[in-house]
């Protein structure tokens, strides 16, 4: 057959952030055309029977790191490998990080950023910008990127002094101006110069293994921070947005702030759901797989992070993809982990996910009685899509949207190998673990780009999309 003019997806179970129906959906020019019963079509249509099938919207992956220079590291992942990743994941669209050097412009970060991109995406994929430093010019270039560039959203992160921290008046004059002109600032909630005493103080001990990782980023140092990046945001009177929470020490300020009404919203991630801090009483070498930031926390901060995610405290999960090799590598990026071997605080940090959180999250949330069909959906594809710019385009079934669509076998499972996924990570923290639910086809704007273990997406057939205000209420 000839490429088909258009696709339909017959009598799969359509499932939106609020609906639940078994419906035919007509995808056509690149968005959803038509959403009904019995949909005639010509012989030109290609017709896939979707019949025990979900039919999800693409997944919005908000927070991944692709070809991301990180300290001395660069993330393996390229924006060709990452996306592709993505794509068999059930992922159609992620907002990758563009980074402000010392030297550059918000604006030449972005144009950087595009430059690698253009030929490489295989997903439709946006940019947040990460501002290491503000004067008047930088915040007269992130007004431009807003209004000009569909460039709407900014992290910022009180971590990592002399690297990547902004003082608390650099945040908060961008939460100011951000929030006034309908974006988005998000924030790396940790309090960094506690954290790099610590960390100093643990190394002249000798302590140098990689659980020290975890030893020397406490939970309360998390909750210091986000306590500390809401009040900022009350008094600039701007929405702000909190990535990668990971305990209850950080959740705890975030639901007081909500329940007085103070526009906070906050992300948590797969590796905070799926695992503990149990993972870190070992010295072994092999614990280095577990250092990303912050760290896994204990099972009880697990536990609210669930509830949280239940009763809409916790409103997106994004991956935190921030993949760096173990061993083997790719593209010369070998033993990237192995660094800090002998000093964990030479670890890059972050770990892979890209690939694995719609499934993983079908199965523990959804498989597991915690989070509902519609929950599931909502936060992995319509709420982010929703607070960064992207709704009604991207992260929904719904007639006019961009027709990403994902048919998901419910029934289906499968087991986790680094080996058989599509990224440049040599490991998955999933190694071995088989997940109920498997992704079966993905479409973006249309075209088929996933058919089983089948690529059928181009590096560069992705898309920058532009992006509008934040809907934050
Ligand atoms: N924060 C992130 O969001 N990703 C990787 C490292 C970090 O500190
Ligand atoms: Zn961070
Ligand atoms: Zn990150």
């Amino acid at each position: 057959m000839s490429t088909p003019v258009a696709t339909l997806i017959r009598n799969g179970r359509v499932i939106t952030a609020s609906d639940d129906y078994v419906a035919d959906v007509l995808l056509q020019n690149g968005v959803i055309h038509t959403i009904g019963q019995s949909i005639e079509v010509g012989p030109d249509v290609r017709v896939v029977d979707a019949t025990g099938l979900y039919v999800l919207p693409g997944g919005v992956d908000t927070h991944v790191h692709l070809e991301n220079v990180i300290g001395p590291s660069v993330t393996c992942d390229t924006f060709a490998s990452g996306t592709k990743a993505a794509a068999f994941g059930g992922t159609t669209t992620v907002v990758d990080f563009a980074l402000q050097t010392a030297t550059d412009s918000p604006l030449q970060a972005i144009a950087r950023a595009q430059r690698s991109a253009e030929s490489q995406v295989a997903v439709d994929y946006s940019l947040h910008v990460i501002v290491t430093r503000v004067d008047a010019q930088v915040l007269h270039d992130v007004r431009h990127a807003m209004h000009h560039e569909g460039v709407t959203s900014f992290k910022m992160f009180m971590a990592y002094p002399g690297i990547m921290m902004a003082d608390d008046a650099s945040i908060f004059r961008m939460l100011r101006q951000v929030g006034a002109d309908g974006g988005m600032v998000a924030l790396h909630a940790e309090n960094g110069t506690v954290i790099d005493l610590l960390i100093q103080e643990a190394l002249e001990a000798g302590h140098t293994s990689p659980r020290y990782h975890a030893l020397t980023r406490p939970a309360i140092m998390e909750g210091e921070a986000t306590h500390r990046g809401i009040r900022l945001a009350e008094l600039a009177q701007a929405p702000i947005y909190f990535v990668h929470v990971s305990s209850n020490e950080a959740l705890k300020h975030i639901v007081t702030a909500r329940a007085e009404g103070i526009p906070v919203f906050a992300e948590t991630c797969p590796h905070y759901l799926l695992f503990d801090d149990s993972v870190y009483h070992s010295d072994d070498v092999e614990i280095a797989k577990y250092v990303m930031t912050p760290p896994l926390r204990t099972s009880q901060d697990q536990k609210h992070l669930w509830r949280a995610l239940r009763y809409d405290d916790l409103q997106v999960i994004a991956t935190d993809h921030c993949p760096f090799c173990m061993k083997e590598g790719h593209l010369g990026y070998r033993m990237q982990k192995m660094r800090g071997k002998d000093d964990f605080s030479q670890i890059p940090n972050g770990a892979p996910g890209i690939e694995t959180r719609m499934v993983s999250l079908f199965d523990i949330g959804v498989m597991q009685g915690k989070l509902s069909l519609n929950r599931f959906v909502e936060l992995t594809a319509t709420t982010p899509a929703k607070l960064f710019g992207l709704f009604p385009k991207k992260g929904t079934i719904a007639v006019g949207s961009d027709a990403d669509v994902v048919l998901f076998d419910p029934a289906a499972s499968q087991t986790i190998h680094a080996h058989h996924l599509h990224g440049n990570c040599d490991y998955t923290l999933l190694e071995g673990r088989t997940l109920r639910g498997r992704v079966e086809k993905v479409f973006l704007r249309g075209e088929l780009i996933v058919d089983g273990p089948q690529w059928l997406g181009r590096a560069g057939m992705g898309r920058f999309v532009p992006r509008g205000q934040v809907r934050a209420f």
